[in-house]
């Protein structure tokens, strides 16, 4: 059998060529400085204005946040978490069973990034589910480990009132009506990335995931809490976000970029690799509906302000956004009114 995933079981000594970067393109890992001030909301507040503020003021300044008292059960989380491990656990044979580098299939293990497309692979395997709605793609999800339908349903649904619950507190900060941002993103999709990080040899020299933003709506991601990876574009410099126990972090996807006229921010971030310890991340992404128009709201642009972006179904957005490289210039700019 050709073994594609990185999780085989073996552990490699050397880095194998196709995922060296070239010199210009390395992390530069000794240049990244701890990021000390990623704001952390606690959604458990009375003062609900209060929360839309401080929420308003992390999607201008970092694109980035964290929530604690989120509402997910502490249950759900370590549930979830146990049985990511337990899948990148099991035998290779039966994991490549799910394989498949074909991005429209809604179930598959795979690895790296597009591995048709790109040059330089990226140490990661990861398992994309498709989970809405659930009645449809449950069916086809791992049946090994046998809790995992049962723990990543129940995640789902937890997930998702989280992502509304955000949506909400967004509109909000932006002055427009609660349910604003969910009535035009539609029936939303909900896709899931349980991303698999073996030890790398030689860290200094590839990615787990290479810079990027995110085409969706919001991204709500659970990190490892005793091995970090995520680093965040800031100002210019890469930082990267520590774990912080029992919070997500949350980030603003180009949706919400071009939905916000511009005025949040759709932030670069990537995922780089550790030379001792396995990480897994499940990065949750709320995506619009595919034929959800997006448009700046008219409060955004009745003072005179121009809208930043051309409109465009989400449809269109996605196809561009594969048609590309990862770690290509921002996907947005390709929609920028002149
Ligand atoms: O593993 C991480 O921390 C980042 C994951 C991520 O950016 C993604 O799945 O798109």
């Amino acid at each position: 059998m050709d073994i594609k995933v990185l999780s085989s079981g073996v552990r490699h000594s050397n880095l194998p060529e196709s995922y060296v970067r070239p010199e210009s393109e390395r992390p530069r890992l000794s240049e990244v400085s701890d990021c000390e001030n990623l704001p952390i909301i606690d959604l458990s507040l009375q003062d609900r204005q209060l929360v839309a503020q401080q929420i308003g003021d992390a999607c201008k300044n970092y694109g980035f946040f964290q929530v604690t008292n989120h509402g997910v059960s502490t249950e759900a989380v370590e549930k979830m978490m146990c049985v990511a491990r337990e899948f990148f656990e099991l035998p290779v044979e039966e994991k490549m069973k799910l394989y498949s580098d074909d991005p429209s299939k809604t179930m598959r293990l795979s690895t790296s990034f597009n591995v048709n497309k790109e040059t330089v692979h990226n140490w990661r395997d990861y398992l994309r589910l498709h989970c809405y709605p659930l009645d449809k793609y449950v069916p086809e999800w791992p049946s090994n480990p046998s809790s995992f339908k049962e723990i990543v349903r129940n995640y789902c649904i937890e997930v998702r009132q989280l992502g509304y619950r955000l949506q909400e507190l967004i509109a909000e900060s932006l002055g427009l009506e609660k349910d604003y941002i969910k009535d035009v993103l539609g029936e939303q999709g909900q896709h899931m990335a349980v991303n698999f990080y073996p030890p790398c040899p030689e860290p200094e020299l590839t990615y787990g995931l290479p810079g990027h933003t995110d085409p969706n709506a919001l991204t709500i991601l659970l990190q490892d809490l005793q091995v970090s990876g995520l680093q965040v574009l800031k100002d210019g410099k890469w930082v990267a976000v520590k774990p912080h126990p029992n919070a997500f972090v949350i980030n603003i996807g180009d949706q919400l970029q071009a939905l916000s006229n511009g005025i949040y921010k759709s932030v670069w971030h990537r995922a780089i690799t550790n030379v001792d310890k396995p990480r897994l991340s499940v990065a949750s992404f709320l995506c619009p509906s595919d034929d959800a128009l997006i448009s700046p709201p008219k409060p955004l642009t009745e003072d005179g302000s121009a809208a930043v972006y051309r409109d465009f179904t989400y449809t269109e957005y996605y196809k561009k956004f594969w048609s590309r490289n990862l770690d290509e210039e921002h996907c947005l700019e390709l929609f920028k009114n002149q």
